[in-house]
C-alpha cells in the first residue's frame, strides 16, 4: 500500500487535542492507517511571526486513497475541525492545517497538490517531528536527517506525552 507523510499544525484553541481528533478523523473510514506519529512540538511561528506558537506533529500513514483523495480527506478534516480558509491569511493562525509532505516517491507539480511539499526542507517545524519518525526517508534526493541539519531549530520544544 502507498505510504504518505503528513504534517499537522495548529495554533488556535487547544491544539494538542485538536491534532488528536484530526488523526482519528483521517483514519476513521479505514482507508488511512496510522503507521507512526511523532511527539508534539511547540514551535515558533514561521512566515507570519506575529502570532501564537504552533503545535506541530508529523505522521507516517499507509493509505488506499490516491493522492488527490488524500488531500480532499485532509481538507475535509480541517473543515470539520473548524478551519475557515475564507477568514485566514496565508501562513496566519489556524485551528489545524494538514499538509501532505510526500506520497511514496511521487512527483506532482500542480497548484492544487505539489509533491513533495515544496517548502519542506526550509522548515524546522516540519523536519524536527519528521526526523523522529522518518529520519532515514529520502525526499527529493535528500535524507530527512540531513535536511534537518541545515535548518535552525531554535525555540522548538518537544512536549512530553500527556
Ligand atoms: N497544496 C498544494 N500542495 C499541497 C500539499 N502537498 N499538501 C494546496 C497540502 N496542500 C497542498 O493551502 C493552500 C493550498 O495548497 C491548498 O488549497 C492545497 O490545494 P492552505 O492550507 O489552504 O493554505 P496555507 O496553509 O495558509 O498555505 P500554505 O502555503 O500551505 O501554508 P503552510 O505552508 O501550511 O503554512 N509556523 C509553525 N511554527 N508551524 C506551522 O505549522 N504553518 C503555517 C502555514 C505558517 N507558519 C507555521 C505553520
Ligand atoms: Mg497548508
Amino acid at each position: 500500500m502507498p505510504e504518505a507523510l503528513l504534517a499537522l499544525g495548529g495554533n488556535i484553541g487547544d491544539a494538542r487535542p485538536t491534532l488528536d481528533r484530526a488523526v482519528a478523523m483521517l483514519c476513521e473510514a479505514g482507508d488511512v492507517r496510522l503507521v507512526a506519529a511523532s511527539s508534539d512540538y511547540r514551535t515558533p511561528p514561521w512566515g507570519v511571526v506575529d502570532q501564537p506558537p504552533f503545535i506541530n506533529r508529523c505522521l507516517v500513514v499507509e493509505t488506499a486513497l490516491p493522492p488527490i483523495a488524500l488531500l480532499e480527506r485532509a481538507q475535509a478534516v480541517e473543515l470539520m475541525l473548524g478551519r475557515d480558509r475564507s477568514r485566514e491569511r496565508r501562513w496566519g493562525p489556524r485551528t489545524v492545517d494538514i499538509d501532505i509532505l510526500a506520497y511514496d516517491d511521487l512527483v506532482l507539480d500542480e497548484p492544487r497538490l505539489t509533491l513533495p511539499h515544496p517548502r519542506l526542507c526550509e522548515r524546522a517545524f516540519v523536519l524536527v517531528p519528521l526526523a523522529e519518525i522518518a529520519g532515514d526517508r529520502v525526499i527529493a534526493g535528500v535524507k530527512v536527517r540531513d535536511a534537518l541539519a541545515g535548518v535552525d531549530r531554535a525555540g522548538i520544544e518537544r512536549l512530553p506525552p500527556r
